[in-house]
């Protein structure tokens, strides 16, 4: 089997600053952490953004193209665009960031779900920001919405300016969604599936549900490339499955603060070469970012709008 693409989300729209030191949150240190992510070996940035002053997550097209620039003009690492975006965006705002960067790889969240977050509250002694604690309980009352409308307008939008859809699958239902856009041909094989396990509204995060995906996604789309994320303290058992499984896998601050039981995690670079280490130990090698455009055919860093 081939080389595998080591992915880092680097900040996400889950965490919030009271819950580690350590979360990316302005630009710089998104900029930092996507350069730190690239010399420990990771393939590919997702990159969400958020308010430098507070860092509540959102939608700021300047700060995407900040970060874009200047991750750019250091190294060749491939970024990921969130098209998921904060909690509650506007679903036209989460996917200005495909055709004003004509990025080379955005998320495309693959059906609605319940996307639930209020249970970590309590793990939370001290909050550092207003925001945090009702943004994070009002999602026992929050969908996340991605109608089959709204998921072909992304892909539309995305296809026009060469940006591929990493196709985000919380469970199983989404499989079947992205089977019925391909069958209709809105979207074209091959196709990146991204299975996100241990969302409270999605599928649980055990090994026996990553190979239920794998299997149900082999018999309803036939070939793809495919990666893990899962949250919190399954992330490191679920990637190396993957890895197993002959998967990609992605790590970082927006599904896990840890890097070990009761260690946070100081930067995302950290959780990839824990992974990278795990994966040698296992004779798997991690792709570069040149190797993970081949596997996924990007259009190339030439063609990007940054
Ligand atoms: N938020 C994660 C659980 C996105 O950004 O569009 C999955 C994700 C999707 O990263
Ligand atoms: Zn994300």
């Amino acid at each position: 089997m081939g080389k595998r693409i080591i992915t880092a989300a680097l900040t996400g729209s889950i965490h919030t600053p009271s819950m580690s030191p350590y979360l990316p949150v302005t630009p710089e240190q998104l900029i930092e952490e996507a350069v730190a992510v690239y010399n420990a070996g990771g393939a590919v940035a997702h990159v969400h953004v958020r308010d430098p002053e507070t860092g509540m997550p959102n939608a700021d097209q300047d700060i995407y193209r900040e970060i874009a620039t200047q991750v750019k003009k250091r190294c060749d690492i491939v970024l990921c665009f969130t098209t998921g975006g904060k909690l509650g965006e506007p679903v036209e705002n989460r996917v200005r960031v495909a055709s004003n960067l004509k990025p080379e790889l955005t998320t495309l969240n693959a059906g609605s779900l319940n996307f639930a977050l209020f249970h970590i509250v309590d793990g939370v002694e001290e909050w550092k920001y207003d925001w945090e604690k009702p943004y994070l309980e009002g999602t026992e009352d929050f969908i996340f919405p991605n109608t089959f409308k709204t998921m072909r307008q992304y892909i539309e939008i995305m296809y026009a300016h060469g940006a591929k859809p990493e196709l985000e699958i919380y469970d199983t239902g989404m499989i079947n969604n992205v089977a019925f856009l391909i069958d209709k041909g809105i979207i074209k094989k091959p196709v990146y599936l991204q299975f996100v396990l241990g969302i409270l509204g999605g599928i649980p995060a055990t090994i026996q549900n990553l190979v239920f995906l794998l299997e149900t996604a082999r018999n309803q789309i036939g070939d793809f490339e495919f990666s893990v994320c899962a949250a919190g303290k399954q992330q490191f058992p679920l990637c190396t499955a993957c890895l197993l499984l002959g998967g990609h896998a992605r790590v970082g601050l927006e599904d896990n603060l840890y890097l070990e039981k009761g260690i946070l995690a100081k930067s995302s670079a950290e959780q990839v070469a824990k992974l990278i280490r795990i994966a040698r130990e296992l004779g798997i090698e991690p792709a570069t970012p040149e190797e993970a455009r081949s596997i996924l055919n990007l259009k190339g860093l030439d063609k990007v709008n940054y």
